[in-house]
């Protein structure tokens, strides 16, 4: 009911319509940059700057969190997390020609992990493997503005858009998050409906403030609902003792309105949290139910955040 059902295909195209212009353009495989001992080209300056820039990077969903503790859901599994296992290398596309000063780089990254999952209520961590097979997009505006002699060729990095989580195990995926928004008090202070959205990394993006209550609003998608729930949302960030916590539409901690399709998570930023960023992730209830099938699902969207 949300947004059109057709955004499968609408994110392939989309996929497509890049992959065909950047083949054009040009594509950067990570760790093969030469030191600055001669003057390099923009490409390599842009490949420089970005390849250890921290809004590069984004740690994937890993952590511990609230996972089914007998009191909210009983059909949460007892224990799951993700561990990472592999980062492909990174894949830099240079969507125009940096000749004009301005140019837009499409950042990918395969993921490679284990989803451990225990839905066996006895007391003992017991978990079984899902395998993991993610691609991480996400895409970023650099400018020159200074000369040649500058650090990176006077290149610098102006916008980001939020990291998207998607599969790449050649599973279908069926659910994907559609907005997030972040609130204090009744303020609304960042919002993102869409994975192509860029924001300056200067003020553009969601500012944690250490102790300050906020609540994360989340919409999701779901295109083949099998159960009920049909899926489980979940937000990461700098958040009190664990870094994953489960979001609801009850009504509840938070919520303002139940069964509204607006999931919901409100706390007091943890200032000394190491997970500076924030992130809505939904997992298909066809991957939590079991521990046997090879069926993960789950799409989720990132952001990094400031810190005043
Ligand atoms: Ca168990
Ligand atoms: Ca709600
Ligand atoms: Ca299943
Ligand atoms: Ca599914």
């Amino acid at each position: 009911m949300k947004k059109n059902p057709g955004i499968t295909n609408e994110r392939g195209n989309r996929m497509n319509k890049f992959l065909g212009i950047t083949a054009a353009v040009l594509v950067l495989a990570c760790g093969c940059v030469q030191e600055p001992s001669m003057e390099l080209i923009d490409s390599e300056n842009i490949q420089n700057l970005l390849s250890n820039n921290g809004y590069v990077r984004m740690t994937p969903l890993g952590g511990q969190g609230e996972s089914g503790d007998g009191e909210k859901d009983n059909s949460l599994p007892e224990h799951w997390w993700r561990e990472l296992s592999n980062e492909g290398s990174i894949e830099f596309y240079l969507e125009n020609d940096p000749e004009m000063g301005i140019c837009t780089v499409t950042v990918i990254r395969n993921l490679y992990a284990d989803f451990n999952i225990d839905v066996t209520h006895d007391g003992v961590l017991n978990p079984a493997i899902k395998p993991i097979s993610d691609i991480r997009t996400r895409r970023l505006i650099v400018q020159r503005t200074g000369v040649s002699s500058d650090p990176h060729g006077g290149w610098v990095l102006t916008h980001i858009t939020p990291a998207e989580f998607s599969l790449n195990s050649g599973i279908a995926q069926e659910v994907f998050i559609q907005s997030m928004k972040v609130y204090q008090g009744d303020e609304l202070t960042w919002e993102c409906d869409s994975p192509d959205t860029f924001y300056t990394i200067e003020d553009g993006l969601p500012v944690l403030e250490p102790g300050i209550l906020v609540r994360f609003e989340v919409e999701v998608l779901h295109t083949n609902p099998q159960y009920e729930p049909a899926y489980y949302v979940f937000a990461h960030g700098p958040c009190p003792i664990w870094p994953r916590h489960w979001m609801n539409d009850d009504g509840l901690w938070g919520d303002r309105i139940a069964d509204d399709g607006v999931y919901s998570y409100e706390w007091y930023i943890e200032g000394s949290s190491e997970h500076w960023f924030i992130a809505a992730d939904i997992i298909d209830a066809d991957t939590m139910l079991d521990e046997d099938e090879n069926d993960y699902d789950s799409g989720a969207w990132g952001i990094l955040a400031l810190r005043p």
